[in-house]
């Protein structure tokens, strides 16, 4: 891929803090400034799997809990092709939701875990920078509109917000979190701001994968002579962090015995 690619910015947060408004407004401006930009948001309801989202959603269908979270996710890799070549273009994409949101919400409902909800989008085009509008479920449910669709009720929301927390300890993904409480024009300085500096970062890197770790594959013991990758949990990722830091200190004090050892002899 050319160096000079577009920037993956997300924003999320719970129902009502501002998504909406916030991505259009920092469309604009980055436009105003001269870069090339454009907006996605999920689910993308014109699709055949965003019309059965989108009528999940407005209560129209029931769809079975783990099918649903499935369709959300196919209706993100479904969109793969289109995001990779305007990056590749040089163009910024502005998200409005992406995997967190799906990962949050599924796994709001009672009996899904966080891990599960992970799976399917692990391999997504990684964001460069991960906006979280940061509103209490009380204040969002005071905003205009809230109650029409199914997951907008002040008990879910709160779930909700508490898995958002959860996501938001994964150090993988670099999070920023705005205070969504601001007026409109504060909370878009704020998003614009950041934004600037992760367009410029973004030309020089590539572009990377969501929630997948970059290991050796393991022998599997169940499949002989097979191979599996491990499962790219948060709580495997933050242990292979471990196991690397814990490697490099054995590495620098056998350094360290080789050399003393060495110097003993000389003398
Ligand atoms: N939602 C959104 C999910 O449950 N899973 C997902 O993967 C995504 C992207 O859909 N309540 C939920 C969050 C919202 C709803 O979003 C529709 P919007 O931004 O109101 O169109
Ligand atoms: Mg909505």
């Amino acid at each position: 891929m050319a160096c000079k690619r577009g920037a993956l910015i997300v924003l999320e947060g719970v129902d009502k803090a501002g998504k909406t408004t916030q991505c259009k407004k920092l469309v604009e401006a980055l436009q105003q400034s001269g870069h090339p930009v454009e907006m996605i948001r999920f689910p993308e309801r014109s699709t055949t799997i965003g019309k059965l989202i989108s009528a999940y959603l407005e209560k129209k269908s029931d769809l079975e809990d783990h099918t649903v979270h499935l369709l959300f996710s196919a209706n993100r890799w479904e969109m793969v092709p289109h995001m990779k070549s305007r990056l590749e273009q040089g163009t910024t994409l502005v998200v409005d939701r992406y995997a967190f949101s799906g990962a949050a919400f599924t796994s709001a409902k009672p009996g899904f875990s966080l891990d599960w909800c992970t799976q399917p989008d692990v391999g997504l085009p990684k964001p460069d920078l991960v906006l979280f509008l940061q509103l209490s479920p009380a204040q969002a449910a005071l905003r205009g509109h809230f109650g029409e669709e199914r997951y907008e009720t002040g008990v879910f929301q709160r779930a909700v917000q508490q898995r958002f927390e959860e996501l938001m300890k994964d150090s993988s993904v670099n999070w920023k979190v705005i205070d969504a409480s601001q007026s409109v024009e504060d909370v878009h300085d704020d998003i614009t701001d950041l934004s600037l500096h992760v367009l410029r970062e973004a030309r020089e890197r590539r572009l990377e994968e969501l929630w997948k770790l970059c290991v050796r594959p393991q022998v599997s013991k169940s499949r002989p002579g097979g191979q599996r990758w491990p499962t790219p949990s948060f709580d495997l990722a933050h242990k292979y962090q471990g196991m690397l830091f814990v490697n490099k200190v054995l590495h620098i004090f056998s350094l360290n015995v080789i050399i003393c050892f060495h110097f003993d002899r000389k003398n």
